[in-house]
C-alpha cells in the first residue's frame, strides 16, 4: 500500500463531520458508557459458530485505529481451524504450566487468585475464533524496502481496544490471553520474525452457564481514575 514516491502532505476537508448539541453529546457519552460497562471478559464459550464475515468486519474496524505516522503496524490472524486452535492451546498451556508452577513469582500468582485463572485454557479450542494480533517492528514499501514503525505498542494497543469494542458492539464476547513467551505463534501461524505476537483474543458466544469473576465487576470510581485541571 505504501509507495515510496507517494508520501507527501496533502490536506483533505474533514470528512464525516458530526454536529451534535451539548445535550446530545452527553446523551451519547452516557449511552456508550452504558454499553461498554456491559462488556465482560468471558472464558466459557458455547459451540454456536460465528460467521467469518462478522470477524472480518470487526478486524476492519480495528484497522481504522490511529497509529504512529499512520503506518498501521499490525496484522491480525483469525483462526477457526480446529486443528490449529488445538495446537495453539497445546503450546499456550505448556507456557502457562511453567508460569503457574512458579515462573510467575508469588506476588503475581497472588494477584491472579481473585481472577480464578490457571494453566488450563479450554477456551482456546472452544471459542469458534481466535484472533492473534501481531505488532510489526517495521513495514515494507511496495518495492520491498523496509521502513521503521513508530509507537508500535501504543498503536497495536489502541487497535486491540478497537477490536474488543467492535466485537462487543456486534454482540460477541471475548477473552484477551497472553501466554508468555508467545513466540511459538510466529511459527505456528507462519508470521515473519519482525512481527511480535502481542495477544490472543478468543471470540464467540457465551455458554449458558458462563461465569465471570466477581472482582471483574469492581471498576475504579471516576474520582479515582480522573483528575481535572479546569
Ligand atoms: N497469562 C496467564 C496469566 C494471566 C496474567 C494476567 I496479568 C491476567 O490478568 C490473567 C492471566 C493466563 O492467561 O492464565
Amino acid at each position: 500500500m505504501f509507495a515510496r514516491e507517494h508520501i507527501e502532505y496533502e490536506a483533505l476537508d474533514l470528512p464525516d463531520r458530526v454536529e451534535l448539541s451539548d445535550e446530545q453529546t452527553l446523551a451519547q457519552a452516557l449511552a456508550f458508557y452504558d454499553r461498554m460497562k456491559r462488556r465482560h471478559t468471558v472464558r466459557d464459550y458455547s459451540d454456536r459458530p460465528v460467521a467469518r464475515s462478522a470477524i472480518e468486519e470487526c478486524i476492519r474496524a480495528a484497522g481504522t485505529a490511529p497509529s504512529g505516522a499512520n503506518h498501521q503496524p499490525w496484522h491480525f490472524v483469525a483462526i477457526s481451524n480446529p486443528e490449529m486452535k488445538r495446537r495453539i492451546r497445546e503450546e499456550a498451556e505448556e507456557e502457562e504450566r511453567k508460569f503457574y508452577e512458579g515462573g510467575a513469582g508469588d506476588e503475581w500468582l497472588k494477584a491472579l487468585e481473585p481472577i480464578g485463572t490457571n494453566d488450563q485454557k479450554p477456551h482456546l479450542e472452544d471459542a469458534p475464533w481466535l484472533i492473534v494480533i501481531f505488532a510489526q517492528r517495521w513495514g515494507h514499501f511496495d518495492d520491498g524496502v523496509r521502513f521503521k514503525n513508530y509507537y508500535v505498542p501504543e498503536s497495536t494497543g489502541i487497535a486491540t481496544g478497537f477490536l474488543l469494542t467492535a466485537l462487543h458492539h456486534a454482540g460477541l464476547v471475548s477473552l484477551t490471553h497472553t501466554p508468555n513467551p508467545m513466540k511459538f505463534l510466529n511459527k505456528l501461524l507462519n508470521r515473519p520474525d519482525h512481527e511480535k505476537p502481542i495477544m490472543i483474543v478468543a471470540v464467540g458466544h457465551p455458554r449458558d452457564d458462563a461465569k465471570v469473576p466477581k472482582v471483574a465487576k469492581m471498576k475504579k470510581p471516576l474520582d479515582e481514575i480522573m483528575t481535572v485541571a479546569e
